[in-house]
């Protein structure tokens, strides 16, 4: 006997929400930086920027938390938790 699991409330326009903690942000500069990394990234849509984090939106489909934290991670901030 096997029990498929129930896929079907995955809908075909699936969002995730990831909240990043981020070292080495100080001011303003540094929040939007932040926020144009995280921006470029498809399938990304940034919801809020603040120093020493961020909340985005993302479609797994087309992108990964790993994704964005290498975007943060190359504009050259240190995501934490990831
Ligand atoms: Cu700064």
């Amino acid at each position: 006997m096997s029990n498929t699991p129930d896929a079907s409330t995955a809908g075909s326009s699936s969002s995730e929400t990831l909240t990043l903690r981020i070292d080495g942000m100080s001011c303003a500069h540094c929040v939007r930086a932040v926020r144009d990394a995280l921006a470029d990234v498809p399938g990304a849509t940034v919801e809020r920027v603040d120093i020493g984090g961020a909340t985005v939106a993302y479609d797994p489909s087309r992108t990964s938390p790993a994704a964005l934290a290498d975007a943060v991670r190359d504009a050259g901030y240190e995501p934490a938790g990831v």
